[in-house]
């Protein structure tokens, strides 16, 4: 296939909103004992849950490396599609293509360079060159041409738009040094307008509180539909959290978007702060150069961190004490798409959740 070298902007291509239609969905299998607890076995079936939650509603596809692929295949239901991806961990939200359309439906796919959330900064692991061709070989798979941006590093779940030109995105990622140090803000703003085909950008200060990915903006926000977002929230002003979103709540009320609306926030608390046990940190095999994980962490819960697939929308249960409210607030949000909750614990673990777990490809 193709690689262009123009840009989306140039070639009238946007990125659709997550809501609008999917061709499918992508997931990468995980299986790295430095970041999966217990060989992975866990994070696994975690896994196989989402896919089965998704597939009610769209077509999956899981890429897994050769060393996994017969027990991917054993583990997933029969109607996902199972493909041989090398990688280097399981997050295609971060290292998958962000596709952009046009307004014939065309599909293309942007390949961003991926550093593995900081490079050698403060980057989580190393290497990730097998995580750099994740985009261009699903772009390859789905023959889609793509629009690869070296020099400069993005991961998909730091951005959010609303398939109208407006983007939604953190300070504290996209500014941070071990991604585009050799930029500022206005280059990257100019970049991301240019790479999808956006007019404007709203800038969250920070993201959730101990959020190993420099805050990315899939954890504390979602687009609902355009004109109105969905903002992770807690009344509890001792939680360090607490300062973070009501600094971004005062900026998204005092914002407009694209097109000069003022925006609708709905607030989805959080569950009770989740905590890494002995017994999950025992699990993990230690590796210098990878984040540990240690006992009594506080994980970066969100459920704003959610899927929304062709009428459904697949979000994590973490704490039964307010799953259901959690999922009151998503029913009433999306009224036309069917919610399923997804027991999420065991990707939360890895370090996010299941929207940074998978891709949506547009129709
Ligand atoms: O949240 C994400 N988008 C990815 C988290 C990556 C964690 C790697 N351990």
């Amino acid at each position: 296939m193709k690689l262009l070298n123009t840009t989306p902007r140039k070639d009238g291509f946007r990125m659709p909103g997550e809501f609008e239609p999917h061709e499918g969905c992508w997931i990468l299998w995980p299986e790295r004992p430095d970041n999966w607890r217990l060989g992975a076995k866990p994070a696994q079936t975690a896994f196989v849950k989402v896919a089965e939650a998704i597939l009610q509603f769209e077509p999956v596809t899981v890429g897994v490396s050769a060393r996994q692929y017969d027990n991917a295949v054993a583990s997933l239901p029969a109607g996902v599609r199972v493909v041989e991806i090398s990688n280097d961990d399981s997050w295609v939200r971060d290292c998958g293509p962000t596709f952009v359309k046009n307004d014939a439906g065309v599909i293309r796919g942007v390949d961003w360079e991926f550093n593995a959330w900081g490079g050698l900064v403060d980057g989580l692991y190393f290497p990730w060159n097998q995580d750099d061709l994740v985009a261009h070989k699903i772009c390859e798979i789905e023959r889609k041409d793509s629009y690869r941006t070296d020099g400069f590093v993005l991961e998909g779940g730091s951005i959010h738009t609303d398939g109208e030109g407006t983007l939604f995105t953190t300070e504290e990622c996209l500014l941070s040094e071990g991604r585009n140090p050799h930029m500022n803000k206005e280059e990257i703003e100019e970049t991301l307008k240019e790479y999808l085909g956006v007019q404007k950008i709203i800038w969250l200060k920070r993201g959730i509180y101990n959020d190993e990915t420099n805050g990315h903006v899939d954890n504390i926000l979602c687009v609902v539909k355009p004109g109105t977002i969905m903002l992770a929230w807690t009344d509890d002003k001792n939680d360090p959290q607490y300062e973070i979103s009501a600094e971004n709540l005062k900026l998204l009320e005092d914002a407009t978007d694209a097109n000069g609306r003022k925006l609708e926030i709905i607030k989805m608390p959080l569950p009770r702060p989740v905590l890494i046990t002995k017994e999950e940190s025992g699990g993990v095999d230690a590796i210098e150069g990878t984040l540990p994980r240690m006992e009594g962490d506080r994980l970066a819960a969100s459920y704003v961190n959610f899927y929304i697939a062709n009428g459904g929308i697949v979000f994590p249960l973490l704490d039964d004490a307010t799953d259901k409210q959690a999922e009151e607030l998503l029913k009433k949000a999306f009224p036309g798409r069917k919610t399923v909750g997804v027991s999420a614990r065991e990707i939360l673990l890895g370090g996010g959740n299941i929207h940074c777990i998978t891709q949506q490809q547009p129709k």
